[in-house]
């Protein structure tokens, strides 16, 4: 037999997409497993390398599940609405509504042709009105909850293109298209109240088995913090200053306030201010400064005395200055502190430049260099209540006093930010709200969704700002639902992050016109049981989708809290150079080629066995051959294989039972190429053989079908099975993992003269020569003629001699 690759793989492509074998059942009598992969924004570009090694992972798990009597939910879909797609539709006046639909084709027969056992009744599109019609369902419910709300913020605007751009196409400040300066416009947008969900979010953590890492990216990404608000008088007035800290402990270091630009203080007490214009004019500079440039970029300190004011600090009773200065956010805490320099670096910067005093209140550093920050291993000093005290019992004292004498008490502060929701741009989900002059904001009625995306090719962006929607005269105007009276609709649409927030509950029902997924089959198919996808998703992506689940789930629409038991990650697939895959760089790697030169069952096997899953590792042509040369040993082994013969080689069997052990837990700990090492090992063994049993080559084939399926059905069949499909994963013999010896007593004519320790069921010759060489039994051979040797085995070796 010839391996001909092409047409192997699509024999059994074509046996297994045209019947039901991958279809997940509803309320199957069968235990479920879901397994899922993130889904894929459908580029132009086709299907990259990395989709390959992302998806095999669980679909190596997909299908060991089957095997092992599973029903198996393994669905995917199409991510498909966002700005590559509507540039490249911009740029080639194509409506996107086409380009998606032609990428869609192209990544779903790439998905076919690598023999992924999706269930491909249950693809879905995220730009399909029947899809977003949940999304939109979805956006109403929040609403409805006062969990959307508009806000002031400002967004990149390219001033040369107007457009306003994304982040990821203004990167460095600069836009994308035509490299010009991008500024900061301030605009009305909708956000998302995820900072309402910040410690459910963080709590819920407790109940998943997600990497740590990712776990770590989560908390990090919540960003809880604890500490006091702690209360500052200004003088001479009835205000207060409310700061946020970490460090109560230090508060007799305090020398200085700091306030945002943005703080209302300064819009308060403008009367007061001696140096107003001063103030006015940092306040204006800083408007049009992002927070990344506030944060990172502008290392150098600036900021204003506000002159005129001053706060008492309210346990020293000491004036104390205040600064406006921009490296305190509006948006976190309170958007002011107290400044200790002594021992915050950012501050004691500040104080340098300015000239303020410094005062220390833990003993051990040295302050004249740089702020003291240990907080283990000080002890407070020039702080009468708490001196001698550590850190952390100076906190707990400092704070029963604040709030004993309410002047503060203690808080926590989580540095998630609420979501900003929207897109001035085409391609999106229509945000469902109405503007009526005399109702103010109105909801789309929930019988009105989906709210279509109006079919039209003036899709270029505005030049005031605004969406392409807002050209639409039919889309925008519209009747208000509540008064009847003209009212125009909402143009914003949604950011990509929406259709991914709940696709993997639409999967569990996709056909669904009634509800986003009947709560039957949401009991039934339960949590996705397993999630894998690529770390640069495990912020984003994986909070957002979080907080919706937890938001439908204390709606009552979904029946347990945390979407995802399990989440874990592949490492990415570099270029053959050890550099990002890029166009720019010319080394991408294109999988169809791959496929058509060496099989889908050598790309899926070279996928698993380049290294560790988890780590980011380059592509390489030499390795791509090795595998399918191992590939082709397996094809030729099956010349060897005693059809006859249903047990497995007594020489074999210790090694067969490990291979099963090691190749199944290999896989549930997504240490794939240790399995697959490890199935190389036995290939090696077989092929050292005269022969080998249908039993070993079977089990062998059983192993590797979820890696290389294609091959391993057609050799199954070849040996006359059933599809591999739904057949038993092999399972393994405790007993037989460690190669045991016996004890053989040999006799000569028919008198005991020695035992002798031999393997487990060795062979009769290596017995008897064993048994010969026994000096022992030497001293009754020697000089004599050996006229029979009877061995029975595992028990006894007879020697007769004259
Ligand atoms: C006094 C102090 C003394 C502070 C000290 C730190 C060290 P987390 O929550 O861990 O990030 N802070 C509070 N609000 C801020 C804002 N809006 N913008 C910039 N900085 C802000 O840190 C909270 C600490 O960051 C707070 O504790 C405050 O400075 C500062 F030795 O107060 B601290
Ligand atoms: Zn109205």
């Amino acid at each position: 037999m010839e391996y001909k690759h092409l047409e192997i793989e699509k024999k059994w492509q074509d046996k297994w997409f045209n019947s039901d074998v991958f279809k997940a059942v509803d309320f199957s009598e069968k235990e479920k497993f879901y397994g899922l992969v993130e889904f894929p924004y459908p580029s132009g570009a086709g299907m990259h390398v990395g989709h390959i090694r992302a998806y095999t992972s669980l679909e190596i798990i997909s299908r060991k599940r089957r095997m092992e009597g599973y029903n198996v939910l393994f669905p995917i879909g199409f991510d498909a609405f966002g700005l590559p797609t509507e540039n490249y539709a911009l740029k080639n006046k194509i409506h996107p509504r086409i380009v998606t639909d032609q990428n869609i084709k192209t990544f779903l027969s790439q998905l076919k042709s690598t023999g992924f056992s999706f269930d491909y009744s249950r693809v879905i599109d995220t730009t399909d009105p029947d899809y977003y019609h949940f999304t939109q369902w979805i956006f109403l419910k929040l609403y409805e909850k006062g969990l959307a709300y508009r806000d002031r913020t400002y967004v990149n605007f390219c001033p040369e293109c107007k457009v306003v751009l994304a982040n990821e196409e203004s990167q460095g400040g600069k836009c994308d298209r035509c490299g010009s300066e991008v500024i900061q416009l301030e605009k009305n947008v909708w956000f998302l109240k995820i900072s309402e969900y910040a410690e459910k979010l963080l709590q819920g953590l407790d109940e998943v088995d997600f990497l740590p890492r990712i776990k770590t990216e989560q908390e990090n990404w919540i960003g809880k913090s604890t500490g006091a608000h702690i209360n500052f008088k200004i003088k001479n007035s009835d205000e207060v200053l409310k700061v946020y800290t970490t460090r109560p402990d230090t508060i007799y270091g305090v020398t200085f306030m700091v306030v945002a630009p943005e703080h209302e203080l300064l819009k308060k007490l403008k009367d007061q201010i001696v140096n107003l214009k001063q103030v006015e004019e940092y306040q204006n500079k800083a408007k049009n400064k992002t927070e990344f440039e506030r944060i990172h970029v502008n290392k150098d300190k600036t900021g204003v005395l506000v002159e005129g004011i001053k706060a008492i600090n309210p346990i020293t009773n000491k004036e104390v200055p205040i600064f406006v200065a921009d490296y305190v956010m509006m948006g976190y805490g309170t958007g002011a502190i107290m400044a200790v320099p002594a021992h915050d670096t950012r501050d004691f910067e500040f104080a340098t430049k300015f000239n303020i005093e410094k005062i220390a209140v833990i003993a051990g550093g040295d302050i004249a260099k740089e702020a003291y920050t240990d907080i283990e291993n000080g002890k407070l000093i020039n702080s009468e209540l708490i001196n001698g005290l550590t850190v952390k019992e100076a906190k707990d004292k400092i704070i029963a006093y604040l709030e004993e004498h309410h002047i503060g008490e203690a808080t926590s502060n989580y540095k998630m930010k609420d979501w900003a929701f929207n897109r001035q741009r085409y391609w999106g989900e229509p945000i469902p709200i109405i503007h009526c002059p005399k109702c103010g904001e109105v909801m789309v009625p929930y019988e009105e969704l989906p709210l279509l995306l109006p079919k039209t090719d003036q899709i270029m962006p505005t030049d005031t700002g605004e969406s392409p929607l807002a050209n639409i005269e039919e889309f925008v105007n519209c009747t208000c639902p509540k008064c009847g009276g003209k009212a125009k609709r909402e143009t914003d649409t949604m950011p990509q992050w929406a259709g991914s927030s709940w696709y993997y509950l639409r999967f569990i029902d996709p056909h669904n016109h009634n509800e986003l997924a009947s709560m039957d089959k949401l009991k039934y198919w339960g949590q996705v049981d397993w999630y894998n996808g690529g770390m640069e998703h495990v912020t984003r992506h994986l909070i957002y989708s979080r907080f919706w689940h937890r938001f439908l789930y204390d709606c009552g629409i979904v029946p347990y809290k945390e979407p995802y038991k399990k989440r874990t990650a592949q490492g990415l697939i570099l270029g053959p150079d050890g550099e990002k895959m890029s166009k720019s760089r010319g080394n991408v790697v294109n999988p169809t080629e791959i496929i058509n030169l060496y099989g889908a069952d050598t790309l899926r096997l070279y996928m698993m066995f380049i290294g560790d899953y988890e780590q980011a590792t380059p592509w390489s042509d030499n390795g791509v051959k090795g595998c399918r040369r191992f590939i082709e040993k397996v094809w030729r082994l099956f010349d060897k294989v005693d059809q006859t013969n249903n047990a497995y080689t007594p020489s074999l069997e210790v090694l067969i039972n490990n291979t099963i052990k090691k190749v199944g837990e290999d896989f549930e700990a997504t240490k794939f190429n240790t399995a697959i090492s490890a199935l190389m090992v036995l290939v090696n063994e077989y092929t050292a053989k005269e022969s080998i049993s249908k039993a070993d080559f079977e089990v062998l084939l059983k192993l590797l079908y979820p890696v290389a399926p294609h091959i391993s059905e057609e050799l199954n069949e070849a040996l006359g099975n059933d599809s591999l499909v739904f057949a038993p994963w092999p399972t393994y013999d405790e007993n037989k993992l460690h190669a045991s010896t016996i004890t053989v007593v040999v006799q000569v004519n028919g008198k005991l003269r020695d035992k002798i320790e031999v393997d487990l069921n060795a062979c009769d010759d290596v017995v008897k020569n064993a048994a010969l060489s026994s000096e022992k039994v030497q001293q009754f051979t020697n000089g004599m003629t050996i006229v029979k040797v009877i061995v029975i085995k595992n028990k006894l070796v007879n020697i007769v001699v004259k």
